[in-house]
């Protein structure tokens, strides 16, 4: 089989497509080096004293575990002098950080979860970086927050990298989905899936089954149908997973289709779901829907969301294109007869 290093892979798509510019290959290049390392960091577990919590918590007053600031830091030392950005953005960070002026200043924005599912680094579970590419407005001068409050519809390139039995480096341009696995011995991405497809339907759901009791009607009509399996509406049997990962999660779906959900729910009215828009929902939402499924907040389509916020929430359905427009359009019967989430 002839082997496709990510290098080769993103020339031939720039030579192919022009969709890829130089600054941008080598934004993402750095990317998959910086997520090397932290694939390298996450291996060797406690045998580099990397595990457990680190006494800080981040801007959503999460505690943060010593890997979520080892990871962003390899990630924003890794791209600060390429000249190939302008800024950073993190979940780990409170605001953004402009690359100092040392470096040259580059057109893009780059956002990131530098280690998501932090609740799976200490127990040895699938856990990964989340990215997504913007591009700084044109005419705008100097860097400032508003320049990365972009819908996802304006990303230019989204991946993430997850650590499991295998490396994976699942990444789009706006041409489909490939995956690349990383070969220890050569130190290098390898591609081994293109043309990534999610099947339009499927038999296996994902939420956090806990906090049934919190959701909004459409999301108990969904799952409760799901359940009722073939004897219910839906006649056939359903399977769960939820690894706690969205990587994880996302990554399954990418393989062999499947639902995955975090709605909007009662314990927290104010906001709206526990994932972050910009550097979860949207890279996440823009990877499945290039690989053919769908992705919405329940009412509207994740990628046409305004950006508000940095750190912005948002409720997530996403994965297999027919079971994402059930839930949706539960949603909009249900707003139809009263008003609700
Ligand atoms: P994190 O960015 O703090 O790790 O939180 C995001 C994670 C997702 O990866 C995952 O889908 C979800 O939180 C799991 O939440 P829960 O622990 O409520 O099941
Ligand atoms: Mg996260």
């Amino acid at each position: 089989m002839k082997r496709i290093s990510l290098t080769r892979y993103l020339v031939e798509q720039q030579r192919a497509n022009d969709s890829i510019p130089s600054q941008l290959r080598l934004l993402l290049e750095v990317v998959a080096r910086a997520c090397k390392s932290i694939s390298q960091a996450v291996n060797k577990g406690d045998l580099g004293g990397v595990l457990g919590v680190a006494h800080t918590e981040n801007v959503q007053g999460e505690v943060q575990k010593q890997l979520d600031i080892i990871a962003n830091e390899v990630l924003i030392e890794a791209n600060e002098w390429g000249g190939h950005l302008a800024a950073m953005a993190s979940e780990e960070m409170d605001t953004i950080h402009i690359v100092p002026n040392r470096y040259p200043q580059g057109e893009y924005l780059l956002l990131f979860d530098p280690l998501d599912g932090s609740s799976n680094i200490d127990v040895n579970v699938s856990i990964g970086t989340i990215f997504s590419v913007l591009k700084k407005p044109e005419g705008s001068r100097g860097v400032t927050e508003e320049d990365f409050l972009q819908s996802g519809a304006q990303q230019v390139a989204a991946g993430y990298c997850v650590y499991g039995p295998q490396t994976t480096l699942v990444l789009t341009v706006g041409q489909g989905v490939a995956m690349f696995t990383l070969d220890r011995e050569q130190g290098s991405f390898v591609l081994t899936k293109e043309h990534v497809q999610v099947p339009p339907d499927t038999k296996e759901f994902a939420i956090n089954m806990s906090n049934m009791r919190h959701w909004d009607a459409p999301v108990k009509r969904y799952v409760d149908e799901c359940l009722a399996g073939k004897e219910g509406p839906r006649g056939k049997d359903f399977n769960m997973r939820w690894i706690a990962s969205m990587v994880a999660d996302v990554h399954r779906i990418l393989t062999r289709g499947g639902i995955f959900m975090y709605p909007w729910d009662k314990r927290e009215p104010n906001k709206p779901g526990k994932l972050r828009l910009m550097y979860e929902a949207n890279p996440m939402s823009w990877l499945i829907e290039q690989a053919g499924g769908a992705a919405t907040n329940g009412h509207e389509r994740i990628l046409d969301i305004p950006a508000t916020q940095l750190h912005q929430r948002v409720s997530v359905v996403l994965g297999s294109k027919n079971e994402v427009e059930r839930v949706t359009q539960y949603h909009q019967e249900a707003r139809a007869n009263s008003s609700s989430h």
